[in-house]
């Protein structure tokens, strides 16, 4: 088996610190080191990796490994010409990896593929912004097109982006929040009025117990190790709940600290339950049995019967529905044992402040929006809510995936918004809800929307049911793709298909009144500024903002209300305006300005529940049906150590000792013998749902420490497995997390 006993070898240390250097180099040495001494720094540029908030305090290094590669890899010295695509046909690139495209550099001028060509030729802006302003035209309905936009979008351009998709007339707008955390949003609104954490990073210093459910900080948000070590250290205990026992969740080294060199570690978790795949209602329903016994044994000592009184609703329901719920299915269900449980709640009833921080394990299911809502109840049941040191906490994944939202990047707009959209710039906008990404993926398969724009982002890999989508990308008369890399995307063209290459986070960007800024939010609602440094890849790059107000223009014409020239020429304008449309923005352009920026305003932290009963609500679940197929398992798709996305770095998923191939199936070894294979074996997958199935062939078998029943394989490899149709209830998102398969050997 696999080491994954995390034992001997911390996440993070020395070896991080060679994997920087290694990256550096490759956008040579000195540019390298350039772009990471302004990452995250005041006067620097935010960094395009994840969510996860700067500390108040910085060092001089404020960056992770897995910052550092995506730094590295935007920055990179290699460029895309059109001698490029001259040399290669898009059936050529089509049959190259995900990896071979992202190592080829940066794009550095517009491309067209002409109908019926089979290559993109680079020619001008003003004539792939006219080409784009015919096509949207010549729609029967407005609603023919769809505006997808990827997280790393700063406010000011997402904001213009919106803005054009509305004064044109649709709400279309799914974002890759629709892929992650979507199921967050909806089960904290429901719950507690608001989409979004309520925590800061200062509560992470004052927690007595800190919960990590579904989520891979090792590698995913490794700067959130040095905060959980911390935390550990001063004596906060820790809970981990993950199919898989994360390197990066048992030990920690913190790579810049000069102990780790030594050999100093820091272990992580106190706790380390192993559920089964989509058993986390099941654990946490037990979990907070036990809490209400520890309650009934001691009544007033547990619960925090001033606040469920004042501030919640539902509460004698919920405990109702917990007390008929029998052990058998949560401890089946779960694979984890009561007493196990029972340790869980009292450690949490020992616990004076709780936080719980969660990701992809718990969005992407069936029942996702149940997962959330279970996290809620658990915290309302001894009031960890508006309070120092307690609360919910969503780990984001792209680094302004919660801005986006924010500034008007939703399917969805509240009607406050549009009415203040309104107000503001004298159209109407459209009321009807537009599509969200399953949908969009759908409308176009079936020929109901027929122009795709991507505000950056790689849709045909991040999406489930790669053979689906890439139909419906290809029946489309125009696709629009605004990118720094190529990727996959860029290869699954419609009719016609436009590359607009546009300026990364680390490069400066120029426009008519001067060098611009633009702000980000972080997962802790933290608006902050980002200043790009270092020399555009090409001088024919424009920035996201710039290309926005020139799509806007050439589709809307001189007819439209809102003036794109003068907002792209100064982002202080752009920042006005959303002052003047989105509450909490107010003085955007002086407080952003100041270090470390502003935080937003939320009722829930100040247990002003914004519920229709003003109360913060106790969800009853039931539990979700997991049964699998005799002889089938249940499949999670993950990242590796050296990915981001749908941008693969490397082969080397190193805390999981997992190297040089990703398309390979963990299963348990017993699940291995039970089919007469051994590790290393080539096999195909196939997925069941609604007598449908997907194959994927070729796999190798890993043998690895998770659930009996469990499999897991890579983000995107896996990704044609998943059906469109197959995602949570609620948010929609998709059930990247739990897929029902077979094994086979390959033939
Ligand atoms: N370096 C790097 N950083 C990133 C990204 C990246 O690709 N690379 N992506 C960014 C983005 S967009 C996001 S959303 C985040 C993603 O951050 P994560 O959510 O940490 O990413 P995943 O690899 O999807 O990991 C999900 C974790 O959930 C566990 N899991 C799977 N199924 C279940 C389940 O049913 N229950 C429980 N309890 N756990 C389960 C898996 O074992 C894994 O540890 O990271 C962001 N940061
Ligand atoms: N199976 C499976 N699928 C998943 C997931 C999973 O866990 N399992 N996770 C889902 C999640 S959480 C997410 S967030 C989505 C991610 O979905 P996306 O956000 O659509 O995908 P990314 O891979 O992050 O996008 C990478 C591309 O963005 C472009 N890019 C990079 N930087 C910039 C920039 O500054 N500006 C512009 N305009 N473009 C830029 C580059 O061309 C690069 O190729 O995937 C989802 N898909
Ligand atoms: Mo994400």
């Amino acid at each position: 088996m696999r080491d994954s006993s995390g034992k001997d070898e911390p996440a993070g240390g020395p070896a991080s610190v060679v994997a920087v250097l290694r990256h550096a180099r490759g956008m040579g040495l000195r540019r390298g080191l350039a772009a990471l001494s302004h990452v995250n720094q005041p006067h620097g540029f935010d960094c395009p990796g994840c969510a996860w908030p700067d500390p108040d305090r910085r060092g001089a290094v404020e960056f992770c490994e897995n910052g550092a590669k995506a730094v590295a890899h935007e920055a990179t010295a290699a460029r895309l010409d059109r001698a490029f695509f001259e040399r290669h046909p898009i059936e050529d690139l089509l049959g190259r990896s995900d990896h071979w495209l992202e190592a080829q550099g940066r794009l550095t001028e517009p491309l067209l593929r002409r109908a019926g060509s089979d290559r993109y030729q680079a020619i001008g802006w003003d004539e792939a912004f006219a080409k784009i302003g015919a096509a949207i035209r010549a729609l029967a309905s407005p609603h023919e097109a769809v505006f997808y936009t990827s997280g790393r979008t700063s406010n000011e351009a997402a904001f213009l982006y919106q803005l054009f998709a509305r004064e044109l007339g649709t709400n279309n707008l799914p974002d890759c929040s629709n892929l992650c955390h979507e199921s967050s949003g909806h089960g904290l609104t429901r719950s507690i009025g608001v989409g979004k954490g309520t925590v800061g990073l200062a509560d992470f210093a004052l927690a007595d117990a800190i919960f990590v459910i579904g989520q891979n900080p090792g590698t995913n948000h490794p700067r959130m190790l040095t905060t959980l070590a911390a935390a550990r250290r001063r004596g906060c205990r820790l809970v981990a709940i993950n199919p898989l026992r994360e390197r990066g969740l048992v030990r920690f080294a913190h790579p810049q600290e000069v102990r780790s060199w030594l050999g100093g570690s820091q272990e992580i978790a106190d706790l380390y339950l192993q559920v089964r795949l989509g058993g986390d209602v099941a654990l946490l329903q037990g979990i907070m049995k036990e809490l209400l016994a520890l309650e009934d044994r001691a009544p007033g000592s547990v619960l925090d019967w001033d606040f469920i009184r004042r501030h919640t609703q539902g509460f004698d329901a919920f405990r109702a529905a917990l007390a008929e719920r029998p052990w058998e299915p949560l401890v089946e269900q779960s694979g984890i044992p009561r007493e196990a449980m029972r340790e869980v709640a009292e450690l949490y009833a020992r616990a004076e402040r709780t936080i719980v921080c969660w990701a992809m394990g718990l969005t992407q299911h069936r029942h996702a929006v149940a997962n959330v809502q279970e996290i809620a109840n658990l915290l309302l049941l001894r009031g960890n809510i508006g309070r120092p040191g307690a609360g919910p906490c969503p780990v984001r994944g792209h680094s302004n995936v919660q801005g986006d939202r924010t500034v008007g990047i939703t399917e969805r707009p509240a009607p406050q918004f549009l009415a203040a959209l309104e107000r503001e710039f004298g159209f109407a906008p459209p009321r009807e809800p537009g599509l969200d990404s399953v949908g969009a993926i759908g409308a176009m398969h079936a020929g109901r929307a027929r122009v795709f724009v991507g505000l950056g982002g790689n849709f045909a890999v991040a999406t489930p049911d790669t053979s689906r989508v890439e139909e419906g990308l290809r029946r489309c008369d125009l696709t629009v793709q605004i990118s720094t890399k190529l990727n996959r995307s860029h290869l699954v063209c419609g009719r016609e298909a436009l590359v607009l290459p546009c300026l990364a986070r680390s490069e400066r960007d120029l426009q008519a009144s001067g060098p611009q800024m633009v702000s980000v939010e972080d997962s802790m609602s933290m608006v902050h500024a980002s200043e790009g440094r270092l020399e555009p890849a090409s001088a024919q790059l424009r920035s996201e903002p710039a290309i926005v107000a020139g799509i806007a223009r050439a589709v809307l014409g001189p007819a439209s209300r809102v003036a794109w020239e003068e907002l792209a020429a100064d982002y202080d304008r752009i920042r006005d305006r959303i002052e003047r449309v989105v509450p909490g923005f107010a003085r955007y352009n002086r407080r952003v300005r100041e270090p470390g920026g502003f935080v937003l305003p939320s009722g829930a932290r100040e247990r002003a529940f914004d519920t229709p009963s003003g109360r913060a609500s106790f969800a009853v679940n039931a539990l979700p049906d997991l049964a699998v197929a005799k002889g089938r398992l249940r499949l999670t798709t993950i990242r590796s150590h050296d990915q981001f996305n749908t941008t693969v770095y490397g082969l080397e998923d190193r805390y999981r000792g997992i190297s040089g191939d990703r398309r390979v199936v963990l299963m348990h070894p017993h699940d291995l013998a039970e089919r007469g294979l051994a590790p290393g074996d080539r096999v195909d997958l196939t997925s069941h749902f609604r007598g449908e199935t997907r194959t994927l062939l070729g796999f190798r078998t890993v043998a690895y420490d998770l659930p009996r029943g469990c499999a897991a394989a890579y983000f995107p490899e896996a990704n044609p497995l998943v059906p469109v149709e197959s995602y949570a209830e609620g948010s929609r998102t998709p059930t990247y997390k739990s897929i029902e398969i077979s094994v086979a050997a390959s033939a």
